[in-house]
């Protein structure tokens, strides 16, 4: 059944598609609803995937990746920026104050701090201990997803049917210093289209990249599959790149203009939180592999 408002989000951030959900009921803008419902996580100590308490990158800076896209195809986004807790806001200043959409690194961190945006050390003493209990060892590989939380992609629909996203990570724990995943790539790791819909992705970065997922994602839906259909595709597509291989997890979760909402992933485990009139609700998406 289609709803509007509505906010959903990748995995069971409840508290997160609370706070855009009382933004929407609120009237606000759905712009407002992702940033302020993201911004929840990227400030939860206790969540080791995205904003500060982040895991750090295998030199051990926390560096963080943030996109934000508006219903009128604005977007901005950060890169590999250490030092700010809230990457999405930063992300949302690249789009509304500059001529830019990406900042990366030391240049967006001077720029967060010209904005006013304080210093602060995101690596916590529990990251910092598993770093150095990582570190002894230092396997490189990448790991089927079996937390139940992870890089937070949310999209919402306000009251006037406007679309907009939002998609924050620390990203891949233990990653190569300088790695960029999907989170920040404006059509991979979120897109948003305000005549069809919105898509947004989680997991193994690098694979969502190659198919440039989220974008995908919306085209389907554009040419008439509903969300769900869609989403089923964009992992279908990629694991046509990648035969047999059950090493990954991705999940994405798309919503229509109707407020249609879909989900699909690799592997068993992934859900998406959902938040309208009708409901808060914890939706366990169907899995390409059982
Ligand atoms: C990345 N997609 O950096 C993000 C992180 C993530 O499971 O979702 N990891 O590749």
């Amino acid at each position: 059944k289609a709803i509007i408002p509505i906010a959903i989000c990748t995995w069971n951030f409840m508290n997160a598609t609370a706070k855009a959900w009382e933004v929407l009921d609120k009237g606000g803008s759905a712009l407002d609803a992702v940033e302020q419902g993201v911004m929840v996580e990227e400030a939860d100590l206790s969540n080791e995937t995205v904003g500060n308490g982040g895991r750090p990158d295998r030199d051990g800076n926390v560096t963080l990746d943030a996109c934000i896209m508006d219903k009128d195809g604005n977007c901005g986004a950060v890169l590999c920026m250490e030092n700010i807790e809230h990457p999405i806001s930063v992300a949302r200043k690249v789009m509304e104050d500059t001529p830019h959409v990406m900042l990366a690194g030391k240049g967006a961190e001077q720029f967060a701090y010209e904005k006013g945006f304080p210093k602060v050390n995101l690596l916590t003493e529990k990251a910092k201990k598993d770093w150095l209990a990582w570190k002894e060892t230092s396997k490189y590989e990448t790991i089927i997803n079996i937390e139940n939380h992870d890089t937070i992609g949310m999209l919402a629909i306000d009251k006037n049917g406007d679309i907009a996203g939002a998609c924050t990570t620390s990203g891949m724990g233990y990653k190569m210093a300088g790695r960029v995943g999907d989170s920040p790539i404006i059509g991979a790791g979120l897109f948003v289209d305000n005549e069809v819909g919105a898509a947004t992705a989680t997991g193994v970065g690098e694979e969502v990249v190659r198919t440039v997922g989220s974008f995908l994602i919306v085209e389907l839906m554009r040419q008439g599959k509903s969300p769900q259909e869609a989403c089923e595709e964009g992992v279908k597509r990629i694991m046509a790149k990648n035969k047999g291989r059950k090493d990954f997890q991705i999940g994405f979760i798309a919503i229509n203009k109707k407020g249609e909402t879909g989900g699909y992933c690799v592997h068993p485990g992934f859900s998406y939180r959902s938040y309208s009139e009708e409901g808060h609700f914890d939706k366990k998406p169907e899995s390409f592999y059982q």
